[in-house]
Parts: structure tokens; C-alpha cells; sequence
């Protein structure tokens, strides 16, 4: 039995049937433009969330996190209903409750997670939560989808059961991507392309500096993004802000009624280009110069959207002032994750340079890995 399964059998007292992992992201551009039906291009880490499982025919969920302190939760199938919050726990009870709905054939479990993705660091340890727990049951109870219908269901547990009005690109990083490729997800079509991003074979790394910072404004914060950009689409007419055409910018924020909807709208048809702006240039080998179009993106989140905070701000302007081919804030916001595009060989100067600018930052480099994938 593997390590995962012995700390199973510790907690539930039994083998588990089988164990399952799914990734956390980063994203290397286009942010916050999946609500927006926009485009995305994020790649899966290596650092994942896995589960062990085991069915139960009681109609309970007894789930356990290595992480997480509280001890097993054990919940009623029954009694879940979204908006019941149950810690941690509330992630995996939305997935079940989520598959239950949508006429899945799916029961009772007992689950051990353990995790290396860092909780509250922007990398979605929350959807690679979720997109583990929705596989192992999927798989353990004969219940066939595709992997974006996977995501699209842990989306829906996020927004309805848990009531965070997310997109859908993290869980379908955390399930879809391909190891050694950034996933071009277009958002409206749910069209999928894996773009390769062979970063080692260019001399070059991606650094991801988890500034461990979370602003307590986030979540309210996000929604009201969410509903300002709706807002300004409405305002022009528009079944969203992808729709206002990268030439057509200025006219469209002529038309808008306030300064804050022009800052949305600027932002988001700015980053949309800026996402096939960077799969133009990684399609043709040119790697490197996608640096100063991340860093572009930067200050669009920061100026614009208004999304960064001071710590992403330093990570981003120190790991620059030291040659950092480009860098910016990654995920939604306010705390969380920076990246920076550094050629190897400055690694160790970029890296010193962070640390001493925020010692609490954590850092480490990172390679486009596979997505969700069952173990054992
Ligand atoms: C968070 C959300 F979960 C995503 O859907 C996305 O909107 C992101 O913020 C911003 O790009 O990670």
C-alpha cells in the first residue's frame, strides 16, 4: 500500500479502493477574463492534492485532510444543501452534492486528502480539491464525462453550493492539462488547444513566489468585479466584455457611463489580446518575449483592475529590477502569487533579490505538469 493509502487506513480502519491526484495551476495570462468569455492560458504545477477513497452504502461522506486539523468530517449525503458550511469540508460535500443533482448514480465515501499545493497561495489548491474528489468518484461509481464536463461540474459546486461566483479556468486546469503545454481554454466555446511551453529546453525557468498574503477583502472583492464587469457589458449592449472588439476599445469606453466600468472593460479586452498575443509568439518558439507581455499584464491588473496589493507589487518590481524577463501577479488577487520569467542562469540573483525585498515570501520554480490522473 502506498504511504496515501496506509494514512487512509489509519484514519478509516480500511484499504481504500483506489487514490486519485489533481494539480493546482499557475496562469500565465488572461485574468480574470473567464468570466468575461474571454481566453485563458494556464498550466498545471506539479504540486497536487490527492485522495484516497473508499465507497460507503450508509449515506455518509467521512472525509480527512493530513493538512487540515478538526479530525474526520462525516457529513449526511441527505442533509447536504448548498450554502452549508462545513469547513474545509464544504468543497468535497458541493462536489458530491453537485454530482447528486446532475443525476450521477453517486454515494457515500470515506476520503483521505493530503496536499503540496499551498493552500491560499493562488495556485487553486480549492479546485484541485475539488477535481480529485469529483474524479475518484466519477471513477469509483462508473460515472463517464468528459474532462471539461468535470470542471464545469466543480464550477458549478463552487458557485451554487459553496457561493463563490468563479470562472471556470482553474478547474479546468486542474483537470484538463498536459504535461510540458499551457492550456488555451476559449472560455465562450470551451474550445481547447494544449499550447507546448518548453521552458527548460529555451534556458529559461518560471519562478512562482507565493507571497502568503490574503488580503480579507478578497471574496467580496471578486464578486463585485464579477458584477462590474457584467455591468459594463450591459451598459454596451453586449452578452459580454469579450465581445467588445481589441479595435473597437476606444469607442466602447467612450460609451461607458463611469470610470470604474472604462478601468474593467480596458483591462479585460486588453488581456484577451494579450493572451493571443503570447500563444502567437510560444507557437512561433519565441519564448523570452513573452516576458515584457506578462509584465504588461501586470499593470493592467494593477492599474486597471486594481486587483494587485503591495507584496505582488514588490515581488513583481524586484524580480524586474534584477533582469527577470518579465513578471506578474497570478490568480485572482489580493494576495497570493507572483511569476516571474527569468533565464536560468539568474535564478539565484532573482531569488536572493525576493527574499531579501519579503522573507515570508515562499519560492520555488515551476514546470507545466499533467493534469488529474488516477494513482492506484
Ligand atoms: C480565480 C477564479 F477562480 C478564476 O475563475 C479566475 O477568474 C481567476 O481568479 C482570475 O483570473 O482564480
Amino acid at each position: 500500500m502506498t504511504d496515501l493509502g496506509i494514512a487512509f487506513k489509519d484514519v478509516h480502519g480500511r484499504a481504500p479502493e483506489g487514490s486519485w491526484a489533481a494539480p493546482g495551476r499557475v496562469n500565465l495570462i488572461g485574468e480574470h477574463t473567464d468570466y468575461n468569455d474571454g481566453h485563458v492560458l494556464p498550466f498545471a504545477i506539479p504540486q497536487t492534492t490527492r485522495a484516497a477513497v473508499a465507497r460507503r452504502d450508509d449515506g455518509l461522506l467521512r472525509v480527512h485532510s493530513a493538512d487540515m486539523d478538526g479530525g474526520v468530517v462525516e457529513l449526511r449525503i441527505d442533509d447536504l444543501a448548498p450554502g452549508a458550511a462545513a469547513g474545509w469540508a464544504t468543497y468535497p460535500a458541493a462536489v458530491l452534492w453537485t454530482l447528486r443533482e446532475a443525476g450521477h448514480p453517486v454515494g457515500g465515501a470515506d476520503i483521505h486528502y493530503d496536499s503540496t499545493v499551498p493552500v491560499g497561495g493562488g495556485l487553486s489548491s480549492s479546485a484541485a480539491l475539488q477535481v480529485v474528489t469529483a474524479l475518484a468518484l466519477c471513477d469509483l461509481h462508473g460515472v463517464s464525462m468528459s474532462r471539461q464536463e468535470l470542471a464545469l461540474l466543480c464550477q458549478r459546486s463552487e458557485n451554487v453550493y459553496v457561493g463563490a461566483p468563479v470562472g471556470v479556468m482553474d478547474q479546468t486546469a486542474s483537470a484538463c492539462c498536459a504535461e510540458g503545454h499551457a492550456l488555451h481554454l476559449d472560455v465562450r466555446g470551451l474550445e481547447q488547444r494544449q499550447v507546448p511551453l518548453d521552458l527548460a529546453g529555451q534556458g529559461l525557468t518560471l519562478l512562482v513566489a507565493d507571497t502568503r498574503v490574503k488580503h480579507a477583502h478578497a471574496d467580496g472583492a471578486y464578486a463585485s468585479l464579477r458584477a462590474g464587469c457584467e455591468a459594463a457589458a450591459a451598459a454596451l449592449g453586449l452578452a459580454a466584455l469579450r465581445d467588445v472588439p481589441y479595435a473597437g476599445l476606444s469607442d466602447a469606453l467612450d460609451a461607458l457611463p463611469d470610470e470604474r466600468l472604462r478601468r474593467l472593460t480596458r483591462h479585460v479586452v486588453t488581456e484577451n489580446r494579450r493572451v493571443e498575443d503570447v500563444i502567437a509568439l510560444l507557437d512561433a518558439g519565441r519564448i523570452r518575449d513573452i516576458g515584457p507581455v506578462l509584465t504588461a499584464g501586470h499593470l493592467s491588473l494593477r492599474d486597471d483592475f486594481q486587483v494587485s496589493c503591495p507584496e505582488l507589487d514588490l515581488v513583481v518590481d524586484t524580480a524586474l529590477a534584477c533582469g527577470a524577463l518579465g513578471a506578474r501577479m497570478t490568480g485572482g488577487g489580493f494576495g497570493g502569487s507572483a511569476i516571474a520569467l527569468v533565464a536560468t542562469a539568474d535564478v539565484p540573483a532573482v531569488t536572493a533579490a525576493i527574499r531579501s525585498a519579503l522573507p515570508a515570501a515562499r519560492l520555488f520554480p515551476s514546470t507545466p505538469s499533467g493534469g488529474a490522473h488516477r494513482l492506484s
